[in-house]
């Protein structure tokens, strides 16, 4: 297992429209552990393969608390199938723009259809937590940032921020 340099704002990478896994092979396995290892060590409660740089529609999750047992979540190809017409707001970060957080709202409740690791079909209720961050996953994989969610004028501020740093890094 390894841990992957993250892509981050304003990389044109985190813009880019993910292909679907077309088989869960040995491959794709190794790159669910050093997704998983990665977001551990960042650390994030998930990861989308976008963020270490490859574009496969494939996503890693763990919301569990701290202290108690980790629960290693892998979705490939997922899709929502439904969403709740609740919704719930929370406040979200995301890997890829660190330090800046906003309250961003979606659905309360999502169903999820996946392959899982041995390539098997499954589908998942998920609410609270797990639902907010299965959508913000997914919207990685369609280039979507949860910035993309706030005002105009908060995410032209926070692109404008990130822009200026990385131009600072180059010189
Ligand atoms: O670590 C993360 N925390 C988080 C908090 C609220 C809503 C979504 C997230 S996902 C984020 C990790 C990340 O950037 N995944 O793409
Ligand atoms: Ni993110």
């Amino acid at each position: 297992m390894t841990i992957k340099p993250l892509i981050i704002l304003p990389d044109p990478l985190l813009r880019q429209l993910s292909k679907p896994v077309e088989r869960v092979d040995a491959d794709i396995r190794r790159l669910a552990d050093d997704m998983l290892e990665t977001m551990y060590d960042a650390p994030g409660i998930g990861l989308a393969a976008i963020q270490i740089g490859v574009p496969r529609r494939m996503l890693v999750i763990d919301v569990s608390k701290e202290g108690e047992e980790k629960k290693p979540l892998v979705f490939i190809n997922p899709e929502i199938v439904s969403s709740s017409d609740e919704r719930s707001v929370y406040e979200e970060g995301c890997l890829s723009i660190p330090d800046y957080y906003a309250e961003v709202e979606r659905p309360a409740a999502v169903s999820v259809k996946y392959l899982d690791r041995d390539g098997k079909e499954q589908t998942v209720e998920a609410d609270g937590l797990l639902a907010t961050c299965l959508q913000h996953e997914i919207d990685h994989l369609n280039g979507v940032l949860f910035i993309d969610h706030i005002s105009r004028l908060k995410r032209e501020m926070v692109i404008k921020k990130f822009t200026k740093a990385a131009k600072a890094k180059v010189l």
